[in-house]
């Protein structure tokens, strides 16, 4: 990433053109049905653009959906005790070192050459690493997925540096098999959030994937306290659960078993993003003889995202060989500046050609879109709508894992009438 670029603050400006932008066409892969619905200010009556359109494709921060633990919530704290807890950017610290608790079924002891400790001193603070993203920083963009919530929370431009990087400061390793990290949480251990993630996780990242990282800007600005500010951990791949907000402790033990919080929560601790499609809400009446338009998002999981379908019906369960119908997505936008905080290029972005400033698949992995589709006029009378997502591998959702342990991606159902 280049350094210089990475300081500039979005305006305002920035996220009304981003929306404008969506709203306004402008769209690679034929964005007709939302050209129309901008264009059309009244739309007259008997042509309307339906209830549906897009959000914006960078979420504004204080628009993510919240998913935080703990009393009082760290977010709210202020003056004495936000400095008390470290989480102002010149209090944060991060520590980073091995694990010494007993562990009788582990016989070796995992062993840092250069632990980074608050006692002595030599914890990591912003301005150290931040000097480290001038040369070893990474940005992407990358949608919130809760495990458990069936609705992504946003998406946003991370930036950070790969958490391998920060780990090399510790000098070598021996005996490590899991990283476990938390952020600051009122001293109730019940009220520990932490996560954990393998040894190879973290040192190694397959070609066309992103690191595990720790972030400390989003969509061009200083994390805000609220979305896990001054320092987050960011993992691309994994549902919301493993990116630890105000992290301030890394530990690396031999244990090697994952001790996620959600973990203990009868969730499955290794659980990749889903590809899902989600259904925006829908009146529950629509005035007959208007074109309907239906739409929500898409996020493109571990198995990458084909297509979304829908299905119209009136209500009863889908049965093998029902109709469903191919719905529009959304290409990217032709043009990445009318989305990306000012000074930002999208070359500079992991899942971009370097050159063209393309992305190199749509939507981006572990990436958020939106979907339409246009029901055109509807007769009067009752109607339930689903929607699902198709992977690469041709599984239609909730296939390959109707576990919603893993993810919840169970088809969604809206029901409306036409009146
Ligand atoms: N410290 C801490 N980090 C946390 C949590 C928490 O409760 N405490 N919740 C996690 C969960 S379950 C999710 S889904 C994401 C949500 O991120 P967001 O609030 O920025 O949308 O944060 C994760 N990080
Ligand atoms: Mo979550």
């Amino acid at each position: 990433m280049n350094a210089a670029s990475a300081s500039l603050p979005v305006t305002r400006r920035t996220f009304v053109r981003a929306s404008a932008a969506l709203g306004l066409a402008a769209l690679e892969g034929g964005g007709s049905l939302w050209s129309q619905a901008a264009e059309t200010q009244a739309p007259p009556a008997g042509s309307g653009p339906g209830p549906f359109t897009p959000p914006p494709l960078l979420t504004p921060a204080e628009k993510f959906r919240d998913v935080s633990r703990g009393t009082p919530k760290p977010f709210t704290l202020k003056g004495e005790d936000l400095i008390q807890a470290r989480l102002t950017p010149e209090t944060w610290r991060l520590e980073i070192t091995a694990d010494t608790s007993p562990r009788p079924d582990i016989r070796e002891t995992a062993t840092l050459g250069k632990p980074l400790q608050l006692p002595d001193g030599t914890a990591l603070d912003l301005p150290a690493l931040t000097e480290l993203g001038r040369t070893q920083g990474v940005r992407f963009l990358k949608a919130m997925q809760c495990l458990n919530i069936p609705t992504p929370l946003g998406q946003g431009l991370w930036e950070g540096v790969p958490l391998r990087e920060v780990l090399k400061l510790c000098g070598s390793m021996r005996n490590v098999r899991r990283i476990y990290y938390w952020g600051f949480h009122n001293n109730d251990p019940k009220q520990l959030f932490q996560s954990s993630l393998s040894y190879t996780e973290v040192m190694e990242t397959p070609p066309g994937d992103l690191p595990a990282f720790i972030a400390y800007r989003l969509n061009g600005e200083p994390i805000s306290l609220l979305r896990g500010g001054p320092v987050r951990m960011v993992i691309p791949w994994a549902h919301g659960f493993k990116s630890i907000k105000w992290l301030q402790s890394i530990v690396v033990t031999n244990d090697y078993r994952a001790n996620d919080t959600y973990a203990e929560a009868n969730n499955d601790p290794e659980s990749h993003i889903k590809t899902s499609a989600y259904v925006a809400e829908i009146p529950r009446t629509l005035p007959a003889g208007r074109r309907i338009t239906v739409g929500g998002l898409v996020i493109s999981g571990l198995s990458g995202l084909q297509r979304v379908e829908y299905h119209l019906g009136d209500g009863s369960p889908t049965a093998a060989g029902d109709p469903w119908v191919e719905a529009r997505l959304q290409g990217p936008p032709r043009d990445w500046r009318t989305i990306l905080p000012e000074g930002v290029s999208s070359k500079t972005l992991l899942g971009f050609d370097r050159r063209t400033g393309r992305p190199l698949t749509w939507p981006l992995r572990y990436g958020m879109t939106s979907w339409s589709a246009n029901l055109g006029k509807l007769k009067p009378g009752k109607y339930a709508l689903r929607a699902r997502a198709v992977d690469l591998n041709g599984f239609a959702q909730p296939e390959p894992r109707p576990n919603q342990k893993s993810g919840v991606n169970a088809l969604e159902l809206r029901e409306f009438e036409v009146v």
